[in-house]
């Protein structure tokens, strides 16, 4: 049985950092993210008794790395006895590079895998899916804004505004390409074991969580903007505090930060926000994006710019 799946990376405006139970991916803090429209990982999953070991291209080059977290990824949705399976991704960015790619890759993983393997779960079961294989991955389950709960025993996400309700505009500045050095499963573990303002992070998040589902739902975009920013620069500084440090951000990260403070300066409706990864997200009012775009491609070191608008749920897009 083959089927294909396409899901959106989300980015996180109140941010995931940290797991109170590794075993089962169960996260430490809530958070809310948004869904992206423009970019994809499309998933190709097909089982077949007559292989004997899963493989996975991407792009058409066969990809080692990302093979046990998918094999494990399969073992969840299909079941540990299953056919082995071909797998093969498309994905119109970089991965590995702070862009979320493993939230869409294991999104639409999980749902091309439970429609191969003839299971029809409902989202809530394929985000709890998801989320066990990597924790950001449930939030791409979903559009819109997204907030993925803060639960003791369980994953579960739910939808706080679709994405036509309040379309925002995203600008991505790309600073640096090629896979981070420290990956976020093990990076959020360092954090946790050793950063002395990691108990203040998991202890202030839904004070966190509540001023930016109120600045949602009363479309506040400068409280969203000031506590967005806020969390942001948190969770990096518990990164930067632990031992030893981590550091995704580059000099052009910074000087990207400083074009969107000018840019705010002069009255433009945008905040940044920053993953596990080097890349700044500008997330912005739809009448300022070229204002922003233009800014962002002409601060010193800047690479590549990409752009989208706010997007919908994994979904799949054929089975045979
Ligand atoms: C987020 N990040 O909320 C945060 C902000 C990165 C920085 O979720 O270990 O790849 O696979 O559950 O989902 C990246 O973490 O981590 C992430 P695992 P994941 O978007």
């Amino acid at each position: 049985m083959r089927a294909t799946a396409i899901a959106q990376p989300n980015i996180a405006l109140i941010k995931y950092w940290g797991k109170r139970d590794l075993e089962r991916n169960l996260p430490a803090v809530g958070s809310i993210s948004i869904t992206l429209r423009d970019l994809f990982t499309e998933m190709q999953v097909e089982l077949d008794e007559r292989l004997t070991a899963d493989t996975l291209a991407v792009n058409g080059s066969v990809d080692e790395t990302m093979l046990p977290r998918l094999s494990a990824c399969l073992d969840l949705v299909v079941g540990r006895v299953r056919p082995r399976a071909s797998v093969v991704s498309r994905c119109n960015f970089p991965v590995a590079a702070g862009l979320a790619s493993s939230a869409s890759a294991f999104a639409a993983t999980t749902v091309a895998a439970a429609h191969a393997a003839g299971k029809s779960l409902g989202v809530a079961a394929l985000a709890n899916l998801a989320g066990r294989s990597s924790g950001s991955a449930a939030r791409s389950l979903y559009g819109g804004f997204a907030e993925l709960e803060n639960r003791e025993s369980e994953i579960a996400v739910s939808t706080l505004c679709e994405s036509d309700q309040w379309p925002l505009s995203v600008v991505i500045a790309i600073t640096e390409t090629g896979p981070k050095a420290v990956g976020s499963t093990e990076a959020m573990e360092i954090s946790r074991k050793t950063s002395p303002f990691y108990a203040n992070w998991v202890e202030r998040q839904d004070d966190d969580l509540q001023t930016a589902r109120d600045a949602i739902r009363q479309r506040d975009f400068e409280q969203l903007a000031a506590i967005a920013e806020h969390n942001c620069l948190k969770m990096h500084s518990v990164m930067w505090a632990s031992r030893p440090p981590i550091v995704y951000w580059n000099s052009v990260t910074m000087r990207c930060l400083q074009t969107v403070r000018k840019l705010q300066g002069g009255g433009a409706g945008v905040f940044f926000t920053i993953d596990a990864g080097p890349q700044v997200k500008a997330i912005c009012l739809p009448e300022h994006v070229q204002e922003v775009r233009a800014a962002l491609a002409a601060t010193e070191g800047v690479i590549d710019i990409m752009e989208s608008g706010l997007g919908d749920a994994a979904r799949l897009v054929e089975v045979s």
